[in-house]
């Protein structure tokens, strides 16, 4: 699985540079520094980065869909794995793979 997802990867290389990008955007949404995203924090980014104010119900639309483990906070491994979904198709587990190897490099 491990090696699948490095060969993956190495056949990908603007992958690491998304999620260096998507890192950074994750630390400047996480103000209280937790590594995690409550749902007001992520309401403010969408504000900020989109112009939107999201409704309430949208929100929580977005919010579960993106809480996988329903701790009703966003970890970084949530947080990729929503935003590059619909790049690629990998699960969870191969994210939380993908996320110790950046994490490491
Ligand atoms: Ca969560």
């Amino acid at each position: 699985m491990q090696r699948a997802v490095l060969q993956y990867l190495s056949l990908n290389l603007d992958m690491q540079e998304e999620a260096t990008k998507l890192g950074n955007l994750f630390r400047s949404m996480d103000k209280s520094r937790t590594g995690k995203l409550t749902k007001d924090q992520i309401r403010e980014a969408i504000k900020k980065l989109k112009n939107y104010d999201i409704p309430e119900q949208e929100m929580n639309e977005v919010f579960s869909q993106m809480d996988s483990n329903k701790d009703n906070m966003i970890e970084f491994t949530e947080f990729l794995s929503s935003a590059m979904s619909q790049q690629i198709a990998l699960k969870e587990q191969n994210l939380k793979i993908a996320f110790d190897f950046f994490d490491s490099v």
